[in-house]
């Protein structure tokens, strides 16, 4: 019986070769890059949240991989979005901050742009590379006049891009700003501030509706060639700006729960590691805490509404069995955690994300593997049959939709550029330190005992040999993320 075992493996093998999905005849599958701007996962029903409901985001969670330890490798837009989109980390771009035109990896192909030389059509519909929110959204010119209107885009990535301008906290209806008002006389005002305005009109007054709008054509105009299409909306970033029917279910907003205020929670926290925004600092009694909450969990409501209409398109191009889905944020958020808000802040809710990738044939599947966004570029080329480009610093994680207990490392490493700050996060600590020598402070938390990280343990002795040993592992990748051929 042996041998009819061997004979019947050899014959597997053989099949498997003969129906390989890349053979040249045979048209390798699309890729639709779904990306929300500060979208924390802890706000997704896939992922947990029993009041925002976020029922198209569910359904594709449903058919695809739902990642559970998917981590951004830089904690705001510029520089995450610049490192996966290049396939390096923050330091070998040297995208550090928001300005780079290009992330500086010289005559390399870009993730969008390896697509494009091999033939795909490629384009972007809205923010992707970094872009203003909301002033780049509000002007919505072309950039010729390096106004705004395209941001920091990297034109060699796309064959076609599409901008998508919208009112912002200029929309009309009932707005309030949050943020640095504490006696209610500031009007809504611009700029990254907490500013709520439940907006009269439909989906299509703003941006996001303007983006599923636009790829929802694209999808039906190029069903009929490998297409790359990426689709940034720039929900939930403030301003929380949605169609009043959106805050709806989230009304009375004083109803709303916020995460538990715990007495001399700030007192083991190091002064780098008080988030940028605090409840403190932008003067938001609990009132306006919760309504910020509100009109998050309505610009979430809004943008899941336009990822459905995408979806529909898809499903009707009938593209959808030869098309990767990914849903992702460029970063998490905080919503209120040690009354910390926004992003920047190294802890879980902010450096962690949403990723869900739907592939076609694989199945549904939950894996709790360390991943980084950084991965999204030759785990994506590979599972087209495009070369994976030599030197990109990001993981090929395709066995993983096989078997969801792969692993391809022991860490997640993430950087807060700005406040020089560093992440290794295994699935037992969360190791952060503020300086590369350390000199701002350190935090090591241990998430399986305490998720929501209260406890700081880094000064306890006990603790000692395990800061010790973080400390050598992030001086060493460091060390490795460098890539001296791009100078950085
Ligand atoms: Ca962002």
């Amino acid at each position: 019986m042996k041998h009819l075992g061997f004979i019947a493996a050899i014959l597997c093998l053989l099949a498997a070769s003969l129906s390989s999905p890349l053979a040249a005849e045979e048209r390798r599958p699309n890729v639709l890059f779904i990306i929300s701007d500060d979208l924390t996962a802890t706000a997704l029903s896939c992922y947990g949240n029993t009041i925002c409901q976020t029922p198209n985001i569910d359904r594709l969670a449903a058919r695809g991989t739902r990642f559970t330890r998917a981590f951004c490798n830089g904690t705001y837009c510029g520089p995450s979005r610049a490192s996966f989109l290049s396939g390096y980390y923050p330091h070998a771009t040297g995208v550090l901050g928001y300005t780079s035109p290009r992330p500086a990896i010289g005559d390399r192909a870009t993730w969008p742009q390896h697509f494009k030389n091999a033939g795909y059509y490629t384009a972007r519909v809205s923010k992707i590379y970094h872009m203003g929110v909301p002033g780049g959204i509000e002007y919505g010119g072309d950039g010729r006049d390096h106004k705004g209107g395209d941001g920091a885009d990297d034109p060699a990535s796309w064959t076609e891009k599409f901008n998508s301008p919208g009112p912002e906290w200029k929309a009309k209806g009932e707005g309030e700003t949050l943020e640095g008002n504490p006696d209610g006389k500031k009007p809504v005002v611009g700029g990254n501030t907490f500013v709520v305005v439940e907006a009269e009109g439909d989906d299509l007054v703003h941006s996001d509706g303007k983006t599923a709008a636009k790829a929802v054509e694209l999808i039906e105009e190029h069903a009929d060639e490998p297409f790359f299409l990426a689709v940034g909306f720039v929900r939930p970033h403030v301003p929380f700006v949605a169609p009043a029917n959106y805050f709806e279910p989230f009304k009375p907003f004083d109803k709303l729960p916020l995460p538990p205020k715990i007495p001399g929670d700030w007192d083991d926290i190091p002064r780098a590691g008080i988030n940028y925004k605090t409840s403190k600092n932008m003067q938001m009694d609990v009132r306006r805490q919760k309504k910020a909450l509100g009109g998050y969990y309505a610009s979430v409501a809004y943008v899941d509404a336009q990822v459905g209409k995408v979806l529909d398109a898809l499903e009707a191009s009938g593209q959808a069995d030869n098309t990767i889905v990914i849903f992702t944020s460029d970063h998490g958020y905080h919503l209120g955690e040690h009354d910390f808000w926004a992003k920047v802040s190294l802890r879980d809710e902010s450096a962690m994300v949403p990723l869900i990738i739907s592939v076609p044939g694989k199945q549904p599947a939950v894996c709790d593997s360390l991943v980084e966004l950084i991965d999204l570029y030759p785990t994506v080329a590979d599972l087209c049959g495009l070369d994976i480009p030599a030197r990109l610093q990001g993981q090929d994680i395709t066995p993983m939709f096989d078997d969801p207990s792969h692993s391809v490392r022991e860490e997640a490493f993430s950087v807060a550029p700005s406040r020089k700050g560093f992440l290794l996060r295994s699935e037992q600590w969360a190791y952060i330190q503020y300086g590369e020598d350390a000199s701002q402070g350190i935090e090591l938390f241990d998430v399986k005992a305490d998720p929501e990280q209260y406890t700081n343990l880094a000064g306890d002795a006990e603790y000692a040999p395990v800061v010790e040993r973080f400390q050598a592992r992030l001086a060493a990748r460091l060390e490795s993320v460098r890539d001296n051929d791009l100078g950085n």
